[in-house]
């Protein structure tokens, strides 16, 4: 007999698994997608997870891939836990096909990336494939780009006067922290900060003058980069645009 806290737990969890088995929907669609001697980019989050676990069962049926390049360290070490072996971006003249996940993707396929905090090295990776294909279950997609904090990798050095800048420009910045409550580090020894503008005004402005901010190292505003976004959805189906 179920308390009703438990029932809450167990229909909490049913939507969980019901997320999940869209997001390996998704990722195995993807999975499909990739070719022999591809020359692969392999993103990060809970979505590519999946897409990584489709790519080892591929590699067990016979997949040679080119070259493997990945976004963050937990993707490495899943990658390599199958036996993959992953390269620098650096040592790979070009990638033919790179496949992450997203925070927010609207109708244009642009999108808001960088949730994980890989943001850098995710748009360097995506800028240097030929082609990019995103990963998503259909609460990711919206009609505007919004709906979740845009990460902003900024320098320590000059961090304090680049959140007093945003906050007069009226971004609502927020340094990210980590769930002690320190401030989040990332890869390169950056901090992160997170503006909960919401919806997000002129998304190609707001790059521009992201991109034009001294101190400012990346962003997680994705323009003009994805190729094709593959769409899980409740009802069972795929999109593919
Ligand atoms: C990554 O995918 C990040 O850009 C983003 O935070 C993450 C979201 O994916 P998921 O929801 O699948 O964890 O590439």
């Amino acid at each position: 007999m179920y308390t009703k806290g438990t029932f809450k737990e167990v229909i909490a969890m049913l939507s969980q698994l019901d997320q999940n088995t869209m997001k390996e929907r998704a990722a195995r669609q993807a999975a499909d997608t990739v070719w022999n001697g591809a020359r692969l980019g392999v993103g990060t989050g809970s979505t590519v997870k999946f897409f990584i676990d489709a790519l080892g069962e591929r590699k067990a049926a016979g997949l040679q891939l080119g070259a493997v390049v990945t976004t963050s360290s937990r993707s490495k070490a899943q990658l390599e836990g199958l036996g993959f072996t992953v390269s620098e971006l650096a040592d790979v003249e070009q990638l033919d096909l790179t496949v992450d996940g997203a925070d927010r993707v609207d109708s244009h396929l642009d999108g808001i990336k960088g949730g994980g905090g890989a943001l850098t090295l995710e748009k360097n990776v995506a800028v240097h494939s030929a082609h990019n294909t995103w990963i998503v279950d259909e609460s990711k997609v919206v009609d505007h780009l919004g709906g979740f904090p845009l990460p902003v990798e900024v320098l320590p050095i000059s961090a304090k006067q680049v959140y007093n800048q945003f906050e007069d420009e009226g971004l609502l910045p927020q340094f990210r922290t980590t769930a002690t409550g320190e401030r989040y580090v990332t890869h390169y020894g950056n901090y992160i900060i997170d503006l909960y503008i919401d919806p997000l005004p002129a998304p190609r402005g707001l790059a521009t003058y992201l991109d034009s901010t001294v101190g400012v190292v990346e962003h997680g505003l994705f323009l003009g980069i994805c190729d094709t976004v593959i769409i899980a959805r409740e009802d069972g189906t795929i999109d593919v645009k």
